[in-house]
């Protein structure tokens, strides 16, 4: 056996020592953008994100409504495979053809419909408030609405005069009965509504027109409305069904795809990647992974893969160490893969970027990540604690959580990101079912993320993830030095009462 002279090491073994900050060093001067897919000495990368952060490929994470939250602020989600290739095709093309502005529900239930189907409705459509109608369409008599405030579905009796749907925050502002799409829209407009009740004479709901895009108020009005903005989607794929699966998310408008895989040095990928090369030429961008060493970086950048991923066994849910003990501490598996890319990039002139993948904790952990080498991060449990991620908000023991499942879990029963054959009954778990503490929403918890990242950025004395990359000093910190850099020898108030004024 070959040994490793030093032990593997995780992020929370490092820090960034401050470099020279120049006054033109401010927050505002950082630029986030970096590159997804491959790209020659010189030329543009055909694929940027803004910010460098993208979604797991989870049931529990990154669904149509994580992708275009994600894509909003500039990242890009990879929607999960472990579903039927039809569904994943149909959640890529909703993200794909997701529109700012208003839209009037469409998407209206019948009367004998239970909750259930409510819930799989506002999934599906995106929308927050649903029309219930005689015969279930658009133009049937209302007679009823279900509405979601802060995500929780109650169902309304439509007898109830529509002023006892509003809390005491909300103002009353409704459209006359017979007004058109356009009037309502403007009500909406002038008075950032999310959505605006048209009511009779008697005041009674007729129907709502509301608005998708709670940010779309922020927006100027006229270019909304003209706009056809697509978000840029990910899609995950996987090494068994690829030739059925690819060629469907690749036509519901997918910009680039993943294989995604708990280990990715192997032959299945190469074949996967080959088979895209030959389909489709350079026209479709494919990353492969996980890998954790030099030479599964070069295996799969000999192989074609347009961006290769980082990371095994540090998952926030994975348990891959303990049932196998396969893995690497995740930042030195970033820091070796990253001076093979370096190195593969002075000889070749092909840059191939690095998709850091799990163990990112605290935002710090990203800033670090991105110095020792990654281009992007992929988070599963970060973006499963917000509001847009797919999976149920849970009131347990007094506090808000969201259900967070790993992909090699019995829940999430994605066999073929495990799969090396044997007997099919044989399988065995990789990953746990768990909760993560509820954290509100995406935009404000990515923007406030991103800010101490530009921030931490200025101090380094980098205004480019390729500066940091390059001009960053990291050291390894001590077992005591950790102890050191928390809150020590003080006696913490309690704050949980609001008492520390
Ligand atoms: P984290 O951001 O929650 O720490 O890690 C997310 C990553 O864990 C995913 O992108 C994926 O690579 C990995 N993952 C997903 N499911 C499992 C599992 O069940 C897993 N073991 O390890």
């Amino acid at each position: 056996a070959q040994f490793y002279k030093e032990p593997s090491r995780t992020f929370n073994e490092y820090l960034l020592v401050p470099g020279l900050t120049t006054k033109e060093m401010t927050v505002e001067n950082v630029s986030l953008k970096t590159p997804i897919v491959k790209f020659r000495k010189g030329e543009e990368p055909p694929l940027s994100a803004n910010i460098p952060l993208v979604s797991a490929v989870m049931q529990a994470v990154s669904d149509d409504n994580m992708a275009v939250a994600l894509a909003k602020e500039g990242g890009i989600s990879f929607i999960y495979n472990s579903q039927p290739v039809e569904e994943e095709a149909a959640m890529v093309k909703r993200a794909k053809t997701y529109k700012s502005g208003f839209v009037r529900s469409d998407s209206n239930l019948r009367p004998d419909q239970t909750m259930q189907d409510v819930v799989d409705l506002k999934k599906r459509s995106g929308h927050s408030t649903i029309a219930i109608t005689e015969d279930g369409t658009a133009e049937g008599k209302m007679v009823g609405m279900v509405t979601s405030r802060d995500y929780r579905v109650s169902r309304m009796d439509p007898s109830t005069p529509i002023s006892e749907f509003m809390t005491p925050f909300d103002k009353l502002i409704t459209a006359p009965d017979g007004c058109t799409l356009s009037e309502a829209n403007d009500i909406l407009w002038d008075n950032k509504l999310n959505a605006v009740p048209v009511v009779d004479d008697n005041q009674r709901l007729t129907y709502f027109v509301f608005r998708k895009d709670y940010d779309a108020h922020k927006a100027n009005k006229n270019e909304l409305l003209d706009a056809h903005k697509s978000y840029i989607v990910g899609a995950g794929v996987n090494t068994r069904d690829y030739e059925e699966r690819i060629p469907a998310v690749v036509d519901a408008g997918a910009d680039v795809l993943c294989i995604d895989s708990s280990e990715g040095y192997s032959e299945w990928q190469s074949e996967c990647l080959a088979w895209v090369r030959k389909k489709y030429g350079d026209d479709v961008k494919i990353g492969a992974g996980n890998v954790v060493d030099k030479e599964g970086f070069y295996y799969l950048a000999e192989a074609g893969a347009d961006f290769v991923k980082i990371g095994i066994g540090g998952g926030s849910i994975c348990i891959t160490r303990e049932q196998k003990g396969i893995g690497r501490g995740q930042a030195t598996a970033v820091i070796e893969v990253a001076a093979a890319r370096d190195e593969y990039f002075q000889r070749t002139g092909v840059y191939i970027p690095l998709c850091s993948d799990g163990g990112i904790v605290y935002d710090y952990h990203m800033t670090l990540a991105l110095a020792m080498g990654a281009d992007f991060l992929m988070m599963g449990r970060y973006f499963a604690r917000f509001d847009e991620s797919p999976t149920s908000k849970l009131n347990v023991n007094g506090s808000y959580v969201k259900e967070y499942w790993g992909e090699g879990s019995n829940r999430a029963r994605n066999w073929q990101r495990y799969d090396l054959g044997g007997d099919p009954r044989m399988k065995f778990e990789e990953g746990v079912d768990s909760y993560v503490p509820y954290a509100g929403s995406l935009h404000d918890n990515v923007n406030l993320s991103m800010t101490k990242v530009k921030s931490t950025m200025c101090n380094v004395g980098a205004t480019s993830i390729r500066d940091l990359q390059e001009n960053a000093k990291i050291t390894l910190v001590s077992a005591t030095s950790i102890v050191e850099g928390g809150a020590h020898d003080v006696i913490l108030r309690d704050t949980s009462q609001g008492g520390n004024r």
